[in-house]
């Protein structure tokens, strides 16, 4: 993959380099790239109307000069593509045959609009659903307050498939500490199912400082990421068996009085239930379920208990059947080390006093739909810390959804608005969702191509990119606010998210639905945006001068904030779980794939790990983009030489994988290595070709959702779905 200059930072500096930016003559704005949720500071540099020279802000206080290719290329090659979509268009024609009519945007909101207030008539208001990404940015929001304004509480995220199992523990346990790492002044930086070098450039450069400062570097990832290259100590567990090693290493912290008294003491509710639990976790006993030598889980504990120590997780050890209780195993010890909100620990989130940042405005009352509307929400009833009134971002649960709008239970889904997202390609099982989406009544897509989702729309709508919007966020990781400002207006008639919603509520009221307003009470996105920021005092043109705006904050303040769990402290033994009927308790289970039956394991020898990320694509975006095709051509899929040569490929060779519960298959490009652990297929995920026929442009094809099944073990919190660690077999093409 690696082969081209493309993919290398440094020749990219070097390229965009601030010589060159200094030397130009043209206007430039200090913003930040959005096609990832690191949200590098950059300076945007324009000339005639058109993004000629992105430069990495060495002063932004999160990013601190970090940048990736996506953002350098994929972003102004996505904004300046020729086939960029920027005029709303109708379908002509069959559902998926590819004819389209240009239209205008008061004929396509009032389409859109109409066609809704139809579907909500014919079957009440809840059968109408929305579908993003998250709640990243304003998109997400402003999908979730419309759909309330049409009276439904349901939208879909695909944090199930990223990161829900890791917010949820979070939340759980009281901790608050999403991507609060202090890399910067940590003594030992625990990486756990976490690629920087690949997902997160801001990350990987602070990794690499901490390093070059001597602080310990642990990497556990059964395969040989950059940073396990890098580490002091590399752990290489089998799949899905990381909360063994970290209940034995709380096991070994414990018993060897390592862990912080007074915290625990002052702030921890269950220590002695916890202690209970991890004294059967002996390092011996998780060397046995995870293959890793207990010697090293040993030294791991030692190192990690001595500190301070920064515990930085990634989507490895997420989004699959055991993820949340996979977090608590770590979230706990993050806790009982004393490493939570100190000096180089995991910082709790930080915000201004006044502040309001996008989960928030889901959960105010204000927005909110009358309790026993919300309860209906799909999913709600089987995953009610994910989904529904007291569900984390109060979003639905997507394979339920799916299976809604195929069977009309628990009730009929039949029209959907899915914008900043791409289903058929990125959820599990894409003939089922193809299925799904051909039989609704109604689809509007939002997007900037044509992609293998909006295909089957009937109205599909031009969105903005990052060059021509402007939007705030919180960087948990700096701390700081970020803005994101437009370097030009929109090309041709692209629009964005917030402000769709906006021409639908203006709809809607003159429609004689005057209620829907009261959920969407900002005509303008500066309006909206100063909402956010609220009486923080936080001046909104120093925040577009510089790009970003620090504020201050204090560590370890606990008697003041205190922790939001109801017993005020953080708990080792959740209650919340424990009212649920659930495991109160970190703990280990072995996942469909590891607690596998003697007749499976013949007829599917192989694991399967989808969502290596690569560096030319952010999952399914940039496969129009000639110079990421150029550095990524095909799906490859690494084996490790002895599982090779067992079956008889070799490197370039395509074959098919199958998995034990989706008849689909999915066709990869073989790349022998031993990066990866015998007896694994290790693959990324994303895959279409835009060239290919369509509708699906190889959806069906080359994309590893094709044979993955949504239907399968579930996590009982947040009801995501295995999509690693899947018994699979390996066919020749
Ligand atoms: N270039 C690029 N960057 C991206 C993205 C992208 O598409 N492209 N996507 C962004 C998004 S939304 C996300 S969620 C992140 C995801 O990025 P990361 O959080 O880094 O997640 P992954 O790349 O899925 O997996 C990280 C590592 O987990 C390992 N792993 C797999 N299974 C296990 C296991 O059972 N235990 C352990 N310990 N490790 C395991 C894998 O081998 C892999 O090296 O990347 C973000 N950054
Ligand atoms: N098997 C498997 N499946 C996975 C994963 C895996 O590892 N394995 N990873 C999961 C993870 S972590 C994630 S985050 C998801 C990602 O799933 P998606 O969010 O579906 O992935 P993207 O390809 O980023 O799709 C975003 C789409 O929105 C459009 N878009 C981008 N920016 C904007 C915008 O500002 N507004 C609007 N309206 N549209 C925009 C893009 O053009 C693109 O078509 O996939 C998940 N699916
Ligand atoms: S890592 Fe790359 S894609 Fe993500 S925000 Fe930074 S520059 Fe953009
Ligand atoms: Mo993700």
């Amino acid at each position: 993959m690696a082969k081209t200059q493309v993919n290398d930072l440094d020749a990219i500096f070097k390229i965009f380099s601030y010589d060159r930016y200094m030397k130009t003559k043209s206007t430039t704005v200090a913003s930040t790239c959005w096609e990832c949720s690191t949200h590098c500071g950059g300076l945007f540099t324009t000339e005639q109307g058109r993004v000629t020279g992105i430069t990495p802000n060495i002063k932004h206080p999160a990013s601190r000069g970090a940048f990736c290719v996506k953002g350098l290329r994929g972003l102004p090659e996505l904004t300046y593509h020729p086939d960029r979509i920027l005029r709303p268009m109708r379908r002509k024609g069959k559902r998926g045959q590819g004819n389209w009519q240009t239209i205008t945007w008061d004929e396509a909101l009032d389409e859109m609009c109409e066609k809704f207030l139809t579907v909500q008539k014919n079957y009440g208001p809840l059968s109408l659903c929305g579908a993003v990404s998250n709640a990243h940015f304003s998109r997400g929001v402003s999908l979730a307050l419309l759909m309330r304004a049409f009276g439904s509480p349901n939208w879909m995220m695909n944090q199930d498939l990223c990161g829900g199992c890791r917010a949820l523990s979070d939340k759980i346990t009281g901790l608050n500490i999403n991507n609060g790492e202090d890399i910067e002044n940590t003594q030992c930086a625990l990486i756990v199912g976490r690629n920087p070098s690949a997902a997160d450039p801001t990350q990987w450069l602070a990794i690499k400082r901490a390093k070059k400062r001597g602080a310990k570097i642990i990497t556990i990832d059964p395969a040989r990421t950059q940073s396990a290259v890098i580490s002091d100590l590399w752990l290489q567990p089998k799949l899905g068996t990381d909360a063994s090693i970290a209940l034995a290493m709380m096991n070994w912290i414990i018993s060897k009085d390592l862990y912080d008294h007074k915290f625990v003491k002052d702030w921890c509710h269950g220590f002695q239930d916890l202690t209970e639990r991890v004294r059967e976790y002996t390092p011996e006993m998780a060397a046995q379920i995870s293959g890793v030598k207990a010697q090293d889980i040993i030294t791991a504990a030692q190192w990690y208990a001595k500190g301070p120590s920064t515990f930085i997780s990634g989507h490895g050890i997420d989004a699959f059947s055991a993820g949340v209780q996979t977090y608590r195993s770590f979230h706990t010890m993050v806790a009982i080390s004393g490493n939570l909100d100190r000096v180089g620990g995991n910082r709790r989130i930080k915000k201004p006093a006044g502040f309001t940042n996008y989960i928030e405005v889901l959960h105010k009352p204000e927005f909110r739909l009358p309790i026993e509307i919300e309860e209906k929400t799909i999913g709600a009833d089987r995953f009610p810390l994910w989904a529904g009134p007291k569900g984390w971002q109060t979003a639905c649960h997507n394979p339920s959804v799916i299976n809604a709008v195929l069977t009309g239970k628990p009730y009929p889904v039949r029209a959907m608005y899915v914008t900043g997202v791409n289903i058929v390609v990125t959820y599990p099982n894409t003939k089922k969702t193809i299925r799904a989406l051909k039989s609704l009544d109604y689809l509007c897509v939002g997007t900037h191509m044509m992609t293998p989702t909006a295909e089957f729309a009937d109205l599909v709508l031009p969105k903005t990119t990052g060059l021509e919007d402007e939007e705030i966020s919180l960087e948990a990781n700096g701390p700081c606010l970020s803005v994101v400002q437009p370097s030009h207006p929109p090309l041709g008639e692209a629009r964005s998210d917030f402000w769709i919603a906006g021409e639908i509520i203006k709809r809607l009221e003159r429609r004689g639905h005057e209620q829907a307003r009261s959920f969407f009470p900002w005509k303008t996105k500066r309006e909206f945006n100063k909402y956010l920021l609220g009486d923080s005092g936080i001046n909104y043109d120093n925040l577009l001068k510089k790009g970003y705006s620090r504020f201050n904050y204090e560590l370890g303040n606990f008697s003041q904030d205190g922790f939001r769990t109801s017993t005020g402290k953080i708990e080792l033994f959740s209650e919340t779980l424990n009212a649920l009927g659930l495991d109160p308790l970190p703990n280990f289970t072995a996942t469909s794939g590891n607690a596998r039956n003697r007749e499976l394991i013949e007829q599917f020898p192989f694991l399967l790990l989808t969502g290596a990320r690569e560096k030319a694509y952010h999952h399914s975006r940039f496969r129009e983009q000639a110079w990421a095709r150029k550095v990524a051509p095909d799906p490859w899929v690494q084996l490790h030489p002895d599982t090779a040569s067992h079956l008889g490929v070799k490197t370039d060779d395509w074959i098919l994988i199958e998995t034990c519960d989706n008849p689909g298959k999915c066709r990869l490009k073989v790349k022998v290595t031993d990066e990866t652990m015998k007896g694994i297929a290790r693959t990324g995920m994303g895959w279409w070709y835009p060239e290919a026929p369509g509708p699906e442009h190889g959806a069906l094809d080359i994309n590893v959702n094709a044979a993955l099944s949504y239907d399968g073990p579930k996590d009982p919190v947040t009801g995501s779905s295995d999509i690693r660690g899947i018994p699979c077999r390996i066919l020749p093409v």
